[in-house]
């Protein structure tokens, strides 16, 4: 293991393998991860939510362009919204070649960034099925397969006995309601430990400069020479942002945020075509590992992986209702229960040991909104619905350059905010998990 502190340049031993085997054996005294700065008054660039995304602009802001004079705010602690409540899923099988484009970039970054940050992230390439239970779905599963294998990417339809082969516990014969007929598999997919991917972000940008004050919530943005009020809207520019902990002043906001998306571009004058709603999930007591792959049925609105520990893992279609509540619901786990038996009855044992919800960001055509924004030093990385955390890597990599170059990187570009204006959408309903 390298050590990542000697590669940035501050607590050379701190991170060295030898140093952690002495303090495991010692019992005590870890250090803190990233400090606990004093908030300064002016930044070069302030983002605002501390989740997978913000960790990951900050940490390319610094470590690609030299960027350090940043401060990510989050008004919770870090990871505490949709980074730390997602089911984990990594892919690149998107229907658009834009989204395949795009997220199959991430998975380049998922697949380093053990290394590159130092820190066991867990990432498992076991791969990915999406599952047909009927003849659209299954040419959608064709046209997915053949727009990824353009872009060279491994997803090809297999057919049940295949399915069998690659996930033995799916019942792939005709008796279910709902027949499984053919998948798209995904060989590259997979699951990454969700927390590890904050800690190894937040600790390497930290190492890097970047400061982190979580309990800090944003409370406005400042801006000058918009046509709103307060000089916000077409044409103005950021001057700084007003938190719970005092005015700051920056050039650049950049907006990471989820679920709270629409509320923070709204401080800025920028309206988002955004509709926040609650996605639950669920848990399973640990067993024996016996699920090898990822399992996604969008006709039973459901997702299903097997943590290394043996705990199933669950998620779903959102919640019908766009509301901010993210109580967890009978219903949720009704559905699921059923819908999953459908596919597994042999787990018909398992006892669900908890099941929380978290908030995503829809945008009409289901894919993000990334880049700048009429109000100049104001960028957004949002509208990530239930794909946000596959993304992270990319997105970060590619919002730093934007900042630090002021110009929209290619792989961004078809998901500017301008597109909802123009009309040139990018639909990905058709390789969003589950029908929504
Ligand atoms: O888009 O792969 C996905 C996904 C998994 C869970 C929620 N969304």
């Amino acid at each position: 293991m390298g050590s990542l502190g000697r590669r940035l340049g501050r607590g050379p031993a701190k991170y060295s393998a030898a140093a952690l085997v002495w303090r495991g054996l010692r019992g005590g005294q870890w250090p803190r991860i990233w400090r606990d700065a004093e908030l300064k008054r002016s930044y070069d660039a302030v983002i605002v939510g501390g989740g997978v995304h913000g960790l990951a602009t900050a940490y390319y802001l610094a470590r690609n362009h030299g960027i350090k004079d940043v401060a990510v705010l989050d008004k919770a602690y870090l990871g505490s919204g949709a980074s730390g409540r997602n089911t984990a899923i990594v892919r690149a099988n998107y229907l658009t070649p834009e989204g395949v484009a795009f997220y199959d970039r991430s998975l380049q970054l998922y697949n380093t960034m053990a290394t590159d940050l130092n820190i066991n992230v867990m990432f498992s390439e076991r791969g990915h099925l999406t599952l047909a239970h009927n003849d659209s779905s299954l040419r959608t599963m064709h046209w997915r397969a053949e727009v990824n294998k353009l872009q060279g990417v491994d997803s090809s339809v297999i057919g049940p006995d295949e399915i069998k082969k690659v996930a033995p516990s799916l019942d792939t014969s005709s008796h279910p309601r709902y027949p499984i007929l053919g998948a798209l598999y995904h060989p590259p997919g997979g699951i990454v430990r969700h927390d590890a991917v904050v800690w190894g972000y937040a600790r390497a940008a930290d190492c890097m400069g970047v400061e982190m004050h979580q309990k800090t919530e944003v409370l406005d943005i400042l801006c000058e020479g918009g046509d709103g009020t307060d000089g916000k809207g077409p044409g103005g520019r950021v001057v700084g942002v007003r938190t719970s902990r005092g005015d700051i002043s920056t050039p650049v906001v950049v907006n990471c945020t989820a679920g709270w998306a629409s509320l923070i571009s709204a401080m800025a004058g920028v309206r988002l075509p955004i509709t926040t709603h609650p996605l639950q999930a669920a848990v399973t007591e640990p067993v024996k590992v016996f699920l090898p792959t990822v399992v996604v049925s969008g006709s039973l609105h459901v997702y299903i992986s097997q943590t290394d520990r043996g705990e199933l893992v669950f998620g779903a279609a959102v919640d019908p209702v766009a509301t901010y509540s993210i109580r967890g619901s009978l219903e949720f786990t009704e559905e699921l229960a059923g819908h999953v038996l459908e596919l597994m009855p042999g787990v018909s044992r398992m006892r669900l040991l908890r099941q929380w919800s978290g908030l995503c960001d829809m945008t009409p055509d289901y894919s993000p909104v990334m880049g700048f924004t009429g109000v100049d030093g104001f960028l957004v990385d949002v509208g990530w619905g239930t794909y946000g955390f596959k993304a992270a890597p990319v997105s970060g990599e590619q919002m730093a350059e934007a900042v630090a170059t002021g110009r929209t990187p290619e792989l961004i570009a078809p998901f500017a905010l301008s597109r909802f204006d123009t009309g040139e959408l990018v639909g990905e309903k058709g390789a969003a998990a589950v029908g929504h």
